[in-house]
């Protein structure tokens, strides 16, 4: 069996579309959250994991981007503004924030953060040992996928492989290209995926965004940002609102 895995897609419909093309013949689709905010096609996005994916949980941006609520005068609330039909804001809102299934004889526990914290934990390869410890909080699975942190890694804890496939729409370490990890008959790869940047950054202009806060944002795929660990961060970056 081959399973594709994809995160941390953030409305970058290009990226998404481009991956999911890539690895067509793949049996299964899994999403770990985070479809939506940061990116200029939310919408698009929403249609294509309804369309593709098999198993989809929730992410911390799923969640704040369906609070959103259309105002009487002028738009949206919210940082990321958007014209996203209700019925896929219900979707966002009905996703759960894990599942666990079994493919190939091996057990997997699919979560944005971690099993310890599904929203907005962490697994990280400088974190302290007990962070991670306190995260994995000994699920019956054999591996735990997770999204949320936009680095592809991958860590053994107390006999569990926990494994990030890195994130689809809005990598943080300069390369633009999307990140994802193919399961081949239990086996793990981890793969990047080109795009057309041009593309992306016409769907910036023509989006909801200001042109002042598009800008950021393309910038941000592109160029990357750096943190004074070598880390790839974000702008705006308190460490776990990735
Ligand atoms: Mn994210």
């Amino acid at each position: 069996m081959k399973i594709l895995v994809v995160a941390d897609i953030h409305a970058n419909y290009r990226a998404l579309k481009a991956t999911l093309d890539a690895f067509d013949n793949a049996d299964e689709v899994w999403c770990l959250g985070d479809i939506v905010e940061y990116g200029p096609m939310p919408s698009a996005c929403i249609d294509l994991v309804r369309q593709h994916c098999d198993q989809v949980v929730v992410g911390n941006h799923d969640l704040s981007f369906a609070k959103c609520q259309p105002q009487a005068d002028d738009g949206w609330t919210g940082w990321f503004p958007h014209n996203t039909p209700m019925s896929d804001l219900d979707y966002l809102n009905s996703l759960p924030t894990l599942l666990t299934l079994e493919r190939d004889d091996i057990s997997y526990c699919l979560v944005h953060g971690s099993p310890g914290n599904h929203l907005t934990g962490r697994f990280h390869p400088y974190a302290e040992e007990a962070e991670n410890r306190q995260n994995l909080q000994y699920p019956d699975q054999d591996r735990i996928l997770a999204g949320h942190t936009h680095m592809a890694m991958r860590l053994e804890i107390d006999g569990k492989l926990v494994a990030n496939p890195g994130t689809i729409g809005q990598t943080r370490d300069g390369d633009y290209r999307a990140q994802c990890i193919v399961i081949e008959d239990g086996q793990i790869q981890y793969h990047r995926v080109d795009y057309d940047l041009g593309l992306l950054a016409q769907d910036y202009q023509h989006s909801a965004m200001n042109p002042e806060q598009a800008d950021i944002w393309f910038a941000y795929t592109r160029n990357g940002i750096v943190d004074v660990h070598g880390l790839q961060l974000g702008p705006f970056s308190p460490i776990h609102s990735a």
